[in-house]
C-alpha cells in the first residue's frame, strides 16, 4: 500500500491554522496578517469552520509505523500514557473559579517520562458525561495528524509511535476536529512529555575563575549528570468576567493571567515560611502571598528548595501564545540544551517561543532565594515569578534542630517540608529523588485525594499546623 496519502484541507482550515501548525508548504493560502480584522476575525471564520462541521484531516499512515500491535512486538519498552478529557472547574487568584479543560483532572496533565527509543501507547479515553470531543496531539512522535483526531464523549482513542528524540515536548489538546483548540490549550489541556537520552544525560560543567599565586585563571568544575529536577510549564488564561474563555481576549494577545504549572505565584512563600522565618505566620516575608492559607489546600503556595553546589535541572516548557524570556534573578543559566544538543553555556535569559521547550542545567552557588522569571514585565506582574530557596538562606537550621523538626542540620529546607508535587517530573535517567514531596498544584480536590491516599506525599495543610504548634511551643 501506498503510504503517501496527500492531505485534504479546505481553504479556511488553512487561513485559520496557517503554516505554524501544518509546515511552509500551505504558507500561500494563509491570509496576510494586515488584512485581517481582529475584532471580526474570531467570529466570523470559526464561526464559518464551525458550519462545515470542523477541519478533518484525511492523512491516514503516513511515514512512520504506529501499528500498536507491531510496535508492542518490536523489542522495544512499551509505556503506556493514559489520559481522559475532563471539564472542571477551577480556582484563580483572587479566590474565584474559571471553567477550565483538563487532562485528567489537572493542569498541567501528568507528565510522560520515557527513555529515547521507547514506545509511547497513548490511550485518551473521553468520559460519557463530558461536555465536548478532545484530541491530543503529542509533539514527541512523528506520526500522521490524522492520529490526533478528537474523540467524542463515551469513546476511547489510541495511538502508538516511538519516542525517537530525547528532550522535552508538549502535548495539548487538538480540539474537536481542531475547532476550539485554542480554547481548550488555553484553559488547561496540555503537558509535556520527557525523553531521556538513551545514553542518559551529560556531567555538567561550570566556568569560574580561581587566583593562583596572584594571577586570575578560569576554574572548571564538574558535576555528575544526577540532578535534582524541576518542570516549569509557562502559560496564559484568557477569561472573561465570568470565568469563560475570550477568545476576543487571547486574538488580541490580552492575557489575564500568566500561569507556571497551571498557577499565578504558585511557588511563593506561604503562612508556613512566615512562621519560620519572621515567627508569626501573619507576617509576610515576600510581597505577594496569594495562596496562603490552610484553606488552599492544594493549592497553598510552596517554595522550590534546593542545595547549594548541587546540580539542578529544570525541564522548561513555553505552552502559550506569548514568549517566555527565561531568567533566574541573582543566577546564571550553566547550559542551556534543545533537542540533546546544548544550545548555550554561561547565558543570562534564554528565549522560548510558543511550543517550545528547553533543559537547563545550574548550580545554585550561594544560599539565598532566587526568583525564576519570564523576563517580560507584563509577564512576571500577572503571575511568572517562582521562587527557589537554595541552602539555609535563613540560618533556620539550629532552631529546626533544637525545635525538633529535624534531627539535623539540612542542606535545603526540602528536608523539613518537601517540594511541591506539581513542580516535580516523574524519576528518570539521572534524577536524584526529592526528599519529600507535597501535595501542590491545580488540581481537582479527587485528584489531590487520590494523592493523599496513595501514602506517597505529604498534605502540607497538616504539617503545618504541627510544625507552628512544635515551634511555638
Ligand atoms: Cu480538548
Amino acid at each position: 500500500m501506498n503510504k503517501r496519502v496527500s492531505m485534504l484541507f479546505t481553504i479556511a482550515a488553512v487561513a485559520v491554522m496557517g503554516a505554524t501548525l501544518f509546515g511552509s508548504t500551505y504558507t500561500q493560502t494563509q491570509i496576510a496578517g494586515q488584512s485581517l480584522d481582529i475584532n471580526k476575525m474570531d467570529v466570523d471564520v470559526i464561526e464559518q469552520i464551525h458550519q462545515m462541521g470542523g477541519l478533518q484531516l484525511v492523512m491516514p499512515e503516513a511515514f512512520a509505523e504506529t501499528d500498536c500491535g507491531v510496535l508492542s512486538n518490536s523489542k522495544r519498552k512499551v509505556v503506556e500514557f493514559n489520559l481522559t478529557g475532563e471539564s472542571v472547574e477551577l480556582p484563580i487568584m483572587g479566590g474565584k473559579t474559571y471553567n477550565a479543560m483538563t487532562f485528567s483532572g489537572q493542569v498541567p496533565g501528568p507528565t510522560l517520562r520515557v527513555t529515547q527509543g521507547d514506545v509511547v501507547k497513548m490511550t485518551l479515553t473521553i468520559p460519557a458525561d463530558e461536555v465536548t470531543g478532545h484530541g491530543n496531539d503529542m509533539h514527541a512522535s512523528q506520526i500522521s495528524a490524522s492520529a490526533f483526531e478528537s474523540v467524542n464523549p463515551g469513546e476511547t482513542s489510541q495511538y502508538c509511535y516511538i519516542a525517537e528524540a530525547a528532550g522535552i515536548f508538549k502535548y495539548h489538546c487538538s480540539g474537536v476536529k481542531l475547532i476550539g483548540m485554542d480554547q481548550h490549550v488555553l484553559s488547561g489541556m496540555y503537558g509535556i512529555a520527557i525523553v531521556d537520552p538513551v545514553d542518559g544525560y551529560k556531567k555538567l560543567m561550570v566556568e569560574k575563575t580561581k587566583v593562583n599565586a596572584g594571577k586570575v585563571s578560569v576554574d572548571r568544575k564538574f558535576y555528575s549528570a544526577d540532578a535534582l529536577e524541576f518542570q516549569l510549564q509557562y502559560n496564559q488564561l484568557y477569561l472573561t468576567k465570568d470565568g469563560n474563555y475570550d477568545a476576543g481576549a487571547m486574538f488580541q494577545h490580552h492575557n489575564t493571567a500568566t500561569v507556571v504549572n497551571g498557577m499565578q505565584f504558585g511557588y511563593v512563600p506561604n503562612m508556613a515560611h512566615n512562621l519560620l522565618v519572621k515567627g508569626d505566620v501573619n507576617k509576610n516575608i515576600f510581597v505577594a502571598q496569594p495562596w496562603n492559607g490552610l484553606e488552599h489546600k492544594q493549592y497553598q503556595s510552596q517554595l522550590l528548595f534546593v542545595e547549594n553546589d548541587q546540580h539542578v535541572r529544570l525541564f522548561v516548557e513555553n505552552q502559550g501564545n506569548e514568549p517566555v524570556f527565561f531568567h533566574i534573578v541573582g543566577e546564571i543559566l550553566d547550559r542551556v540544551v534543545q533537542g540533546n544538543r546544548v544550545q548555550s553555556a554561561a547565558t543570562e535569559t534564554w528565549l522560548l517561543g510558543g511550543s517550545q521547550g528547553m533543559i537547563v542545567d545550574l548550580v545554585f552557588d550561594e544560599p539565598g532565594a532566587y526568583a525564576a522569571v519570564n523576563h517580560d514585565y507584563a509577564a512576571i506582574y500577572t503571575g511568572a515569578a517562582t521562587v527557589f530557596v537554595a541552602g539555609d538562606p535563613f540560618g533556620l537550621n539550629p532552631v529546626l534542630v533544637e525545635k525538633g523538626v529535624i534531627p539535623a542540620p539540612v542542606a535545603s529546607y526540602a528536608y523539613a517540608l518537601g517540594n511541591p508535587s506539581d513542580a516535580v517530573p516523574p524519576m528518570g535517567k539521572n534524577s536524584i529523588a526529592h526528599p519529600a514531596l507535597n501535595i501542590h498544584g491545580l488540581m481537582t480536590d479527587e485528584v489531590a485525594s487520590e494523592m493523599q491516599a496513595s501514602g506517597d506525599y505529604v498534605a502540607l495543610w497538616e504539617v503545618i499546623p504541627v510544625v507552628a504548634e512544635i515551634l511555638t511551643s
